[in-house]
């Protein structure tokens, strides 16, 4: 019986690309979802958008010398595009800083406020007086004061996922000038949490959430169990959605208040659109409201979101959040400030059209229920080992054989042996195998259910070997011909929320979207025949590709790369020597040297045997730079000397002297010399 379901997806920051922790942890079991619940006759309005608020973004903006607009208009366009090529089946991706969400936040907060639902609170806040700022959110980290973590932010810890006040950070510290808070006095406006405490005990853990992931109504159950408090829902920033209340000049709507509420302005941009009607999506008590979000947003979507919609009375409430756990990257945690991940963007341009070989991986290792770990061998090995030796090898055989023995027809087939109705059987059983995962929010025992049909055919295949048969029983090898054709049949539309792009590919092999043999999810338990005899197939693609171990190769050094290119862009110098005179200077006798020979050292990877001509004399000088330079790289070049060192044995060899480099952050060591070819021997002072 179908239903109507708003589906969500955590709005994610516009300071950056999507990456795949991202996707892993919301927004590829939402699409899932979402695919399913219209694959079985459902009304679905998927939501989401870009949240362009918050002090992440004016961080990111002052960090580039641009406006907090220039950031989000930036990303909004990457985000929006990205999950677009990826197949993410948004039926609208908005933003916040669009006028509709304006409006509705504004409305939203105004209404709360009429019916006196906020507190209005002089209170002392956290203040950067050199910054001439108010210290919120991510503006100020310190230590958590539940689980100690030191890099906790103002409004919430996300190691223990807590959400908190700026004022409880112990030891806080501005994270625009470094400096120690002072206190100073300013007006909020407070929701007050624990005067929904009743309301959230009885409506989460006295109603049972128990469907609700383990993960998730732990986390619920111990912050109600802690007590909650009044929160600020207001603050003192510039960038953001103004605060519509007297008093509230110079104020925006903290970023976790508007932000939830980019769901209903999205869902009214896109029924606007639509020509339909969208209260019944926020309002309808039948309605079934999904949040899929990252297990940092936790609190954000299963007690504030709530209260708020409750103290507003005339929304209906989350029937889930099937939060994910966070997905680390080959052992490490991803983290876009030091350029620790796999980016959406660059994923698409380095495996094109191989869009569901990243789903299914990232689905089949989703951190459902514990952190987990990406690794491109799992990558390579789930596309190689699964995608290609099972699903698309049994496809790839089946339609060889049909084009082979039948020129691409689909075959007549006779008397059904037991193993033909069992696996007709099996072919029906699967729909209510994959429903009961994906209704449990298991998407990665569900895509493992649809790669056990794959295998159901191998396995098929193998036990009866039609390659053989022809020879001898034509009949019976139309019988398993046909058998065969109907599992392809129905992997082509049980696998389309996990492989949409696959989905549609083997649809087209098989010939179904333009001659109405295009089945619906179900009529794959319900109907006896999916593609009847004296169909016609067509010869068929590859319908996956094996992934070499160098492309995995070139992966992790890309990683690597962009490490090292992050942290020496961020590398901080050594601060200051201490002072000396300026006879401690005239002490240095520095001359420009010329390389006349140079050989690596035996046995070491660092050393270079130099011939150095200093003008003085020509002398042997053992240098530290054969990782950045060969011998031949530096024959000839003109170099700067420090003559008067005193000689030091290194490997045997008497170094006289010392030849001046620095080092760039990414590790390469950089000759200081003379900008024109001069005379050996001049003196540098
Ligand atoms: N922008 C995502 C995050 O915390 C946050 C979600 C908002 S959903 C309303 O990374
Ligand atoms: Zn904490």
């Amino acid at each position: 019986m179908s239903k109507r379901y708003t589906i969500t997806a955590a709005l994610p920051y516009t300071n950056g690309p999507i990456h795949i922790g991202h996707l892993a942890g919301v927004y590829v079991p939402a699409d899932i979802y979402a695919r399913y619940k219209r694959l079985t006759g459902n009304d679905v309005a998927f939501i989401c958008g870009s949240d362009e608020h918050g002090v992440p973004i004016t961080i990111k903006a002052k960090k580039e010398g641009v406006t907090p607009q220039d950031i989000v208009d930036k990303y909004h366009a990457n985000i929006k595009t990205s999950f677009e090529d990826f197949g993410i089946t948004f039926d609208n991706y908005s933003r916040t800083s669009a006028k509709i969400h304006h409006d509705t936040a504004q409305e939203f907060f105004k209404t709360l406020n009429d019916k006196g639902e906020f507190i209005e609170d002089v209170t002392e806040q956290l203040y950067d007086a050199e910054a001439h700022q108010f210290l919120a959110d991510r503006f100020v980290t310190g230590t958590c004061p539940k689980c100690g973590n030191e890099e906790a932010y103002g409004d919430q810890c996300e190691s223990c996922g807590s959400s908190l006040n700026a004022t409880d950070l112990i030891n806080p510290k501005s994270a625009i000038t470094g400096n120690v808070p002072s206190l100073k006095e300013t007006k909020h406006w407070f929701l007050p949490l624990d005067k929904h405490e009743d309301f959230l005990k009885e409506w989460i853990l006295k109603g049972h959430k128990k469907d609700w992931k383990p993960n998730v109504y732990g986390q619920v159950k111990s912050w109600i169990d802690d007590g909650l408090r009044p929160r600020a829902v207001t603050r003192d920033l510039d960038w953001g959605i103004p605060v519509p209340a007297s008093g509230g000049e110079g104020k925006v709507l903290y970023v976790w208040f508007d932000a939830p509420i980019g769901y209903i302005s999205s869902t009214k941009e896109w029924a606007a659109r639509e020509g339909k009607d969208w209260e019944p999506y926020w309002k309808d008590k039948d309605t079934k409201l999904v949040h899929f979000i990252g297990k940092d947003n936790i609190v954000f979507h299963c007690i504030i979101f709530p209260a708020m919609l409750k103290a507003e009375g005339s929304y209906i409430l989350p029937d889930n959040v099937p939060a994910n756990e966070f997905l680390n990257l080959e052992g490490k945690k991803l983290s876009t400030s030091k350029n620790w991940a796999v980016w959406l963007p660059d994923y698409l341009e380095d495996f094109p059209n191989m869009q569901d070989v990243l789903r299914y991986a990232l689905t089949a290792n989703a951190p459902e229920s514990k952190d987990n770990d990406f690794t491109w061998k799992d990558f390579q090995a789930r596309n190689n080992n699964e995608l290609v030796a099972i699903f698309g090898n049994f496809i790839n055989r089946v339609v060889v054989l049909t084009n082979k023995y039948y020129e691409g027809v689909v075959p007549e087939a006779s008397d059904f042996s037991e193993i033909d109705n069992e696996t007709l059987a099996a072919i029906k059983a699967y729909p209510a195998v994959i429903e009961s995962s994906i209704e449990r929010y298991r998407f990665r025992e569900a895509s493992q259910e649809l790669m056990n049909l794959a295998r159901l055919g191998n396995k098929y295949l193998a036990d009866e070997e039609p390659w053989k048969l022809i020879k001898t029983d034509e009949v019976r090898t139309k019988t398993i011909m046909f058998v065969a054709l109907q599992i392809s049949s129905a992997l082509a539309t049980l696998c389309e929320p996990f492989l949409p792009f696959t989905s549609t590919k083997l649809k087209g092999i098989l010939s179904v979207s333009s001659n109405g043999f295009e089945n619906q999810w179900s009529d794959i338990s319900t109907k006896n025949v999916l593609l009847p005899s004296g169909h016609q197939i067509e010869k068929g693609e590859l319908l996956f590709s094996k992934i070499e171990d160098k492309t995995i190769a070139e992966q992790l050094e890309k990683l690597e790369a962009s490490k090292r290119a992050n942290e020496a862009a961020n590398k901080t110098l050594e601060p200051q020597k201490e002072i000396i005179t300026f006879e401690d200077f005239t002490k240095l006798d520095m001359r420009v040297g010329t390389i006349l020979e140079a050989e690596k050292m035996p046995k070491t990877k660092k050393l270079l045997l130099l011939k150095v001509d200093t003008g003085i004399d020509i002398r042997t000088i053992v240098s530290g730079i054969a990782e950045s330079f060969t011998p031949e790289d530096v024959i000839g070049k003109q170099v700067t000397v420090l003559v008067n060192l005193a000689p030091r044995a290194l490997r045997g060899v008497e170094s006289e002297g010392m030849i001046l480099m620095t080092e760039t952050a990414e590790g390469k060591l950089v000759f200081v010399n003379p900008d024109t070819t001069v005379k050996s021997g001049l003196q540098i002072s």
